[in-house]
């Protein structure tokens, strides 16, 4: 891990159709909505990253989605800033912002590099080829990284999402092992985020087994589930070999799981939150409004992480 650069790089990675795009489309979105009551924005910082984000992020805000990544997009450079504005009206953001270990006083600073590949990168076969040689390189540099499980490939109970996990984190091992070979674990902190957590076939099977209930009035929020239930969910639905295979490669404490939903969920024009009618998907189109949940999180979590390791480390 490089401590001297002052941006935190961050790489995403997981299957094909696993929401990759969506997500990073849904963090221009997610911007737009003065979480914890700061202002934030996303700044693109070179000409290709900026044209990118504005076509995904175009498809999104049509309430469309993106179209599934056919190539590397070479590395996409960002800036996310949150400006906490000088008359918060109470102190529910900025106790937040402590939460994630960001100075409720201070503003946000990120600076991301992601590169998003396409899911098939990621099997076996395909990183034989050579468009992607690289990719194991570019995630083993990065100081942080997010994987997206897809919890719709879990249900059937086949092992999908361990196998992208473990190629390319088996990739990443080699990488970093034959510069170090004292290090036992990978040095990266790890955002697991569980997509997709609006989608009906995961809500109705997380509620039958009594794991994650919406909540059951309109009167209260729409949901905004925790890291500790998003762990209690992805114990539930993933396979322990890929359980085992994140405690394996990466540290407990440099690891947290996020329910993440790019669309969010469906609240009719003027009215609440309905548990009974908030699915925001309608024969596979986006129903509403797009409403990013644990989209920021997760970044805001691996940021501060990062930071607070590297204050320690210069120390
Ligand atoms: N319900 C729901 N479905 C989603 C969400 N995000 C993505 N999807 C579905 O998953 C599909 C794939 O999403 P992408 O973002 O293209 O996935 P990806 O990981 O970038 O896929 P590749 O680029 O093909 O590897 C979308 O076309 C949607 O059908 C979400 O937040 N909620
Ligand atoms: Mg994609």
């Amino acid at each position: 891990m490089q401590v001297d650069k002052e941006h935190v790089k961050l790489g995403i990675w997981g299957p094909t159709s696993g929401g990759k795009t969506t997500f990073l489309a849904a963090l221009k979105i997610a911007t737009f909505a003065n979480t914890y009551g700061a202002n934030w924005a996303i700044t693109s910082l070179d000409d290709p990253s900026e044209a990118y984000l504005n076509e995904i992020s175009g498809f999104l805000m049509d309430q469309e989605f993106p179209e599934g990544t056919t190539s590397q997009t070479g590395v996409l450079r960002y800036r996310l800033t949150a400006a906490p504005p000088s008359d918060w009206l109470s102190n529910i953001g900025r106790n937040i912002f402590k939460v994630f270990g960001l100075s409720g006083e201070a503003a946000v600073n990120i600076e991301l590099n992601i590169v998003d590949y396409p899911g098939s990168a990621f099997e076996n076969s395909r990183l034989q080829d050579s468009r992607y040689e690289n990719l194991p390189e570019a995630l083993a540099k990065c100081d942080a990284l997010v994987f997206s499980f897809d919890p719709i490939r879990e249900l059937d109970g086949k092992r999908e999402n361990f196998r992208f996990f473990d190629n390319i984190a088996e990739r990443i091992r080699r990488q970093t092992f034959t510069d170090n070979p004292d290090q036992l674990q990978l040095g990266q902190f790890l955002a697991v985020c569980i997509t997709k957590f609006d989608d009906s076939r995961i809500l109705e099977r997380l509620e039958q087994a009594g794991i994650f209930h919406l909540p059951d009035s309109i009167e209260e929020d729409r949901p905004n589930p925790t890291p500790e239930q998003a762990k209690f969910v992805f114990d539930y639905l993933a396979h322990k070999f890929l359980k085992n295979a994140i405690e394996t490669n990466f540290h407990e404490d440099r690891t947290e799981y996020f329910l993440s939903s790019s669309i969010g969920f469906y609240v009719a024009p003027g009215q609440n939150f309905n548990p009974d009618d908030c699915s925001n998907l309608e024969e596979g189109k986006i129903r509403g409004e797009v409403s990013p949940i644990n989209v920021l999180e997760p970044l805001m979590w691996l940021e501060s992480k990062v930071r607070q390791l590297r204050i320690k480390e210069s120390r």
